[in-house]
């Protein structure tokens, strides 16, 4: 019997239930993924004890000897991975990393761009609810009505009339690839850093199967557990020139002490991702996804955009009678995890949705090909097809719990 089992069988419990849970369904929200062994044991390791306020080499606290040279080697590996200058491993999320590189490079009452949350953007883009719509004065840009596609023009246009200090590049409910290139030309015109946030896409970008925005964006972040596949956290990199303003936004500015044992699971995470199997893995990632969403296309379903370049789908469920909130409901009642999205120009509430938004990264480390992608989308579009049919959500239920049988997920004690 393990230590938690006999201290706390309660919890022990309800851990379990859940490893049964991920092991059984298909796990089809695009930020989720399954973390390795090596991450989760680095993560439950004593490193959870250490207090270590500041930076490597110049602490607050005493008895760093070990911790410096874990967020140095997460530092040297992040820096190495996505061809950067610098790297700060210490944000607690994607959205503590955004958080951070606006206080620390902009003052409260800026104004900064980012993408609208209804074409796919993320609350730290500037939504009103999110302290990054409350201390900053944000502009959103859009996508064309027709295509779906990011409007550069309009970007283009807002970025002359508002002239933000910062330019915001990335989403995390975008299923085609961006123009940084364009976003640079746009951001250099009007004095502004280019801040690609590419906490969906990381890795896909570290292992060669999206465009980077390294040498783009002056300033990138991520979050760590997404494609990525570390543990839950963020990451922000930027050019050399940047790096003291960054460090001191995450620290002193944003949090307090860093959690030791997290960033030794990004440091795991980034040796795991410099690999020649993790590459095949992102490409894997991308094909099952483009596999999946022609599959999806033949029963009929409405795809935004029309496909996908990247990991992600997003189909809009308004023509089958239903909001994003009846769809995943169903689906998750037979075993297929997705969630309900905001669709561009959504004529339905944020909390119902007129999407749903899924894609292939946790799926993939479980070793589905594209041959799978088949069943995928057929058993999708039998669910939504008769969403409230017991004897079809019970069915789907059963073949899925067999996919996943043959395909277990790792990092997962058996
Ligand atoms: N919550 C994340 C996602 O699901 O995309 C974004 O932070």
């Amino acid at each position: 019997m393990g230590a938690l089992e006999q201290v706390d069988p309660e919890v022990a419990a309800m851990i379990r239930h859940e490893e049964q849970r991920q092991q059984t369904v298909l796990e089809m929200i695009p930020s989720e993924n399954y973390a390795s062994a090596a991450v989760i044991e680095a993560v439950g390791s004593v490193l959870t004890n250490k207090y270590a306020e500041g930076y490597p080499g110049a602490r607050y606290y005493h008895g760093n000897e070990f911790v410096d040279d874990v967020e140095d080697i997460a530092r040297k590996r992040a820096t190495e991975l996505f061809g950067v200058d610098h790297a700060n491993v210490q944000p607690h999320s994607g959205t503590q990393a955004n958080m951070a590189v606006y206080l620390g490079l902009i003052k409260p009452g800026d104004t900064v761009m980012g993408l609208k949350l209804d074409a796919g953007g993320h609350l730290t883009h500037g939504s009103p609810v999110s302290a990054s719509g409350m201390l900053y004065n944000f502009v959103s840009y859009g996508v064309d009505r027709e295509s779906h596609l990011v409007d550069y023009d309009e970007m283009h246009a807002l970025a002359k009339e508002h002239r933000p200090k910062i330019l915001v590049v990335g989403a995390t409910a975008y299923p085609r690839l961006w123009d940084f290139k364009r976003a640079r030309e746009i951001a250099d015109e009007v004095g502004a850093i280019l801040m690609a946030d590419m906490a969906h896409i990381a890795g896909l970008v570290a292992g060669g199967a999206h465009p980077s925005p390294a040498g783009l964006a002056q300033v990138m972040t991520t979050s760590t557990h997404k494609t990525l596949r570390g543990p839950r956290g963020g990451m922000v990199l930027c050019d050399r020139d940047l790096r003291r303003q960054i460090d001191r936004g995450v620290f002193p500015g944003s949090q307090g002490g860093p959690m030791m044992h997290v960033i030794a699971g990004k440091a795991v995470m980034l040796k795991e991702a410099a690999t020649a199997e993790f590459s095949q893995h992102a490409h894997q990632v991308v094909a099952n996804a483009k596999a999946l969403a022609a599959s999806l296309m033949d029963t009929g379903m409405t795809l935004i955009s029309g496909g996908t370049d990247n990991h992600l789908v997003l189909v809009d469920v308004r023509p089958m009678g239903l909001n994003g909130v009846q769809a995943a409901d169903a689906l998750e009642a037979a075993g297929i995890v997705v969630n309900s999205n905001p669709i561009p120009f959504d004529t339905l509430p944020p909390r119902e949705g007129g999407g749903i938004r899924f894609g292939t990264p946790a799926i993939t480390s479980r070793g589905l090909v594209e041959e799978d992608m088949k069943f995928v989308g057929q058993a999708m579009a039998r669910v939504l097809a008769a969403p409230t049919d017991q004897g079809v959500l019970a069915a789907v239920k059963r073949e899925v719990q067999e996919i996943c049988a043959k395909h277990p997920a790792p990092g997962i004690p058996a």
